[in-house]
């Protein structure tokens, strides 16, 4: 049976190039700062980004957890938003490792409004946790991909810089972001301390995040790395398919926000789907089932009899993700068996 796997870009597989890459990647023991094929990917990361310094983690929980870690202390609070990935996604690692408060705040669309984080920052009073860290989502997973715009970042940078609070940017997918804003990723990532990214999505690596900031911060992180049982020895073998992936994947990222407006689209026209496809700017297409006799789970049950996997965000709401092993034509494939699901 046809399989069109939309359930998460995590699911895309190593191009041949970055098997061959990480077959004859130049090894050392990391622990020791001793694999050039590591240093070569932090140092090609920290230029792009326009960061001093870079640290490779084996994923993107990990780059958040530990990029928490290094920039606050036990009895700390952060301020997040209530749909983030760190808060509902990462097993409360902030809470249970760090002993850190996650606030949340309301993030329309997935956006913070400057006025509600500036809220969300406590006073001194001895009662009080101490605000330390302001994060962001960006693109933001349940606001389906949404894209933070440059001014936005930079009004919620300068209320958290203002009252002496440090901003981390989840970039799980700020790739997309920039390619989706037509800027270099360096001045969507300029105005925070703290940004993690991964190359297990759409980037296509099998395994590998990066956490980048300050040179004194990312030394601090890097116990933090070691601490979690991050700490890694030959790892040139996944850093060699992300020295691939920022030099050939990163505009490509281009045709999935491309195949994932052509699914929006399509799938718009359908009775019984509520979505609006100008909306979908990255790579997914989030949207409600908007009829009484189905639900999330109903409706990718029918579809999974077509081949077509994609996941539920809710017990009416479905997440389809477009990445590197979706065509065109997957996507007019998927159209046309949601409109038969629908209409029955
Ligand atoms: N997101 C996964 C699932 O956990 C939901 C997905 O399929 O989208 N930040 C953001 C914004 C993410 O979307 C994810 C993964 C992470 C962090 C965590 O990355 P990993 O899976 O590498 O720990």
């Amino acid at each position: 049976m046809r399989i069109v796997d939309l359930r998460s870009d995590t699911v895309t597989l190593p191009t041949p190039e970055m098997r061959r890459a990480m077959y004859e990647a130049e090894l050392g023991d990391d622990v020791y700062g001793e694999d050039p094929t590591v240093n070569r990917l932090e140092a090609m990361t920290a230029e792009l980004l326009g960061k001093e310094a870079v640290l490779f983690l084996l994923s993107g929980t990990m780059g958040n957890l530990v990029g928490i870690l290094a920039q606050t202390r036990r009895g700390d609070e952060i301020i997040v938003g209530k749909n983030s990935h760190i808060f509902l996604n990462e097993v409360a690692g902030c809470a249970a490792l760090g002993g850190v408060q996650p606030r949340t705040i309301p993030d329309h669309n997935g956006i913070l409004a400057p006025e509600a984080v500036e809220a969300a920052v406590r006073g001194a009073n001895v009662h009080y946790p101490r605000s330390s860290l302001v994060c962001i989502e960006n693109t933001h997973n349940r606001a389906g991909g949404a894209v933070w715009e440059l001014d936005q970042i930079h009004a919620v940078a300068d209320v958290a810089h203002r009252r002496g609070l440090r901003l981390h940017m989840d970039g799980a997918r700020v790739f997309n972001a920039a390619v989706a804003l037509g800027v270099p990723v360096r001045e969507v990532v300029a105005p925070v301390d703290s940004v993690t990214f991964c190359f297990s999505k759409g980037l296509a690596c099998p395994v590998g995040s990066m956490l980048c900031g300050s040179r004194d911060y990312i030394a601090e992180a890097r116990r933090y790395r070691k601490m979690v049982g991050g700490g890694l020895r030959q790892a040139g073998v996944l850093a060699a398919a992300g020295i691939v992936a920022l030099e050939r994947m990163v505009e490509r990222l281009a045709e999935d926000h491309a195949n994932a407006r052509l699914l929006a689209e399509g799938l718009a026209a359908l009775p019984g789907l509520c979505l609006d496809p100008r909306r979908v700017r990255t790579n997914i297409v989030s949207y409600d089932i908007v009829r009484e006799d189905m639900d999330a789970a109903a409706f990718l049950a029918a579809l999974a009899q077509h081949g077509i996997k994609a996941g539920a965000q809710g017990p009416r709401r479905v997440r389809m993700v477009t990445h590197y092993g979706i065509t065109e034509d997957d996507v007019h494939y998927t159209v046309h068996c949601a409109e038969k699901v629908l209409r029955g």
